[in-house]
Parts: structure tokens; sequence; C-alpha cells
């Protein structure tokens, strides 16, 4: 039979997952859907077939017909789940960030060192983009020598309402972390935050766009603009300098259109869209990997290494120096 999966959190990437579950990727199917929100839960499971609701993560993933389970609740919420299902020995897919703080990251790196094997793929899609994965061929293949500096934006349209600027580095530029770490294969070893006067349409105390700056363990250096209140659009652009040559990627995926004396592309509204094939391809990929007994993709180290920089890189947003980013030796599991 196919993959019956929990889906852990109904907000705005849960309730897309169950959609993507349901109707775009094969081999699984939704069986449980978990919300604090019971109503919710009810709601989104009585359109599906076969689907029951719960509030309780542990009770879904205790029942007969779980046989995997789509973390998708935020952040806060991730440890406790994470150690239910390792503790059942469950495949996971977890969106990120893995936790939002380096001791919790911790905690789920040790119980799935204890239990001995990998069960957990961390949701860093960008690694299933095909924009991203081109850029990592080529600068796999050498051709343009050694990478000195990566330039990234990422901009939002807006934030929800509760966005704090720690989340500006957990949550969002989490990703370019994970993306320098992928693409250079280096580990991040120094962060800075600088923060320009903050645009008016930024909300409340949000000091919003910021530049945030890493240091790897190969002498490259990597800067980020975090723009989280950009007002049009959603936009991830990476621009990779080598010794011999330079690529972007980020621009140009959609329609170029020509009229009233303009020319240009589009712009997505958000993630959901801009990261639409990533999410799918990873989404099929955990699928497959997981009916063939495998765990691929993102790590808990990755997840946990992400943490560590996160942790040092809201350290710097409140410091306004650099910080050094301490990170333990690699566990053996995940060499
Ligand atoms: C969100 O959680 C994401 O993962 C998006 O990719 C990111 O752009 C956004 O800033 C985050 O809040």
């Amino acid at each position: 039979g196919t993959l019956g999966v929990a889906v852990i959190g109904t907000g705005r990437m849960g309730a897309d997952h169950v959609r993507r579950l349901d109707e775009v990727v094969g081999g699984a199917h939704v069986a449980a859907v978990v919300d604090i929100d019971g109503d919710r839960a009810e709601a989104i499971a009585g359109r599906l077939d076969g689907a029951t609701a719960y509030t309780d993560p542990a009770a879904a993933m205790a029942a007969a017909d779980v046989d995997a389970v789509l973390i998708a609740s935020p952040g806060p919420a991730h440890e406790a789940a994470l150690l239910e299902a390792l503790d059942r020995d469950l495949p996971v897919l977890c969106e990120k960030p893995l936790t939002p703080d380096a001791a919790s990251a911790l905690r789920v790196l040790e119980a799935e060192t204890r239990l001995g094997h990998r069960r957990v793929q961390v949701g860093f899609m960008r690694r299933y983009d095909a924009e991203y994965m081109r850029l990592k061929s080529l600068l796999d293949a050498g051709d343009f020598g050694r990478t000195l500096m990566l330039h990234c934006r990422h901009r939002n349209t807006s934030t929800p309402p509760g966005f704090t600027e720690q989340m500006m580095i957990n949550d969002s530029v989490v990703h370019e972390i994970d993306a320098t770490r992928w693409l250079l294969d280096q580990e991040i070893t120094a962060v800075t935050v600088l923060k320009p006067t903050p645009s008016s349409a930024a909300p409340g105390a949000l000091s919003d766009p910021q530049f945030v700056l890493f240091e790897t363990s190969g002498g490259a250096v990597v800067d980020v603009e975090i723009f989280v209140n950009c007002g049009f659009g959603y936009q991830v652009r990476c621009e990779a300098v080598g010794e011999r040559g330079t690529a972007l990627i980020g621009d140009a995926h959609g329609l170029t259109v020509n009229a009233a004396g303009r020319w240009g592309g589009e712009i997505a509204p958000d993630f959901r869209q801009r990261f639409e094939d990533a999410y799918d391809r990873e989404v099929r990929h955990w699928v497959d990997a997981t009916r063939r007994g495998l765990v691929e993709g993102p790590s808990v180290w990755d997840g946990y290494a992400a943490a560590v920089v996160c942790e040092a890189g809201v350290r710097a947003q409140t410091a306004g120096t650099r910080v050094a980013v301490e990170l333990p030796e690699r566990p053996v599991m995940y060499r």
C-alpha cells in the first residue's frame, strides 16, 4: 500500500503539504491531520479519504495507519514531535528550522545518534530547486575555480503578525545558512549583522532590512540582504563569484513581458509559488526514499549546524559585532 503520512500543523506550509501529498505526490496518502486547533484539523481531514483528525501529535503517531510523519508546525513545537517520532523509529520530514535554538537541536541530534541510524530529513527545500541544483553542479564541476563569495538576497512581501527580529535569522536567513553550507561544502565560522535605518514599512519594532555576513571554513565571504517587508513580492537570488566566472540564479522563472514601454518579468507573491517545484521534488524524494527504507537529503546534522549558526546570528544582531561560530565535530553517522 501507499505510505500513510501524519501531517502535523496545518498552517500555510502544513496545508500546502496536505494538498501536495493528496494531489501531487504518488505513493503516499494523508492518514492523519494534526493541529492544536481541532476544528481546523477536522475540516481538513474531512475533505480527504481515510484521514483522521487529531490535536495530539503523539496520538497520531501511535495510530496503526501512520507510517511516517511530516512536521510543519511552528518551530518551537518541532522538538517534542521529533523526539516522539524518533522514539517510535518513524521516518520524518521536518520543515525548517529543525528547532529554534542550538540546545534543542542538539537534543534531537543526540536522540537520533542514540537510535543509531538516520530517520529525519530536514526541509531545506532549496536543495531541490532546479536553479539551485544547477548552481551546485556548476560550482562542483570546478570550472570557475574556487568560490570566493556569494551575494544573496532574500525578500518577502510582508511578515505575518508576531514575526520577530530573531525569526529573520531563524526562519528566513536559515535558508541561506543551509544553502551556503551545501553550495560551498564548508562550515560557517562567523556571523556579523549590520542594520540600516529601518524601512518605514517595517511593522512595529522590526528592524527590517538587515545585512548579514558569513565567513566560511574555506575562506569564502557571503553577504545576505534579508528584507522581509519589501512589499513587492517574494524574491530569492544568489550570485556565486568564482576565480574565473560568476553565476546568478533567482531572477527569471516566469514570463518576460514587453508592454507600455517596459520590459520585465514576474515576481511570485510568496515561497509556495516560487519554490513550488522544489517542494514537490523534496516531498516526492522523501516519500520514494522512505518507501525504499532509505533516509536521504538534508540531515539532522545540517539542521543542528544551521541552528548553531542561527544562534550566533541572533547574538550578532544585538551585539553589533562579529560573532564566531563554535561547532563540535560532526558525528560519524553524518559523514
Ligand atoms: C518562511 O518560513 C520560509 O521558509 C520562507 O522561505 C522565508 O522566505 C520566510 O522568510 C520564512 O518566514
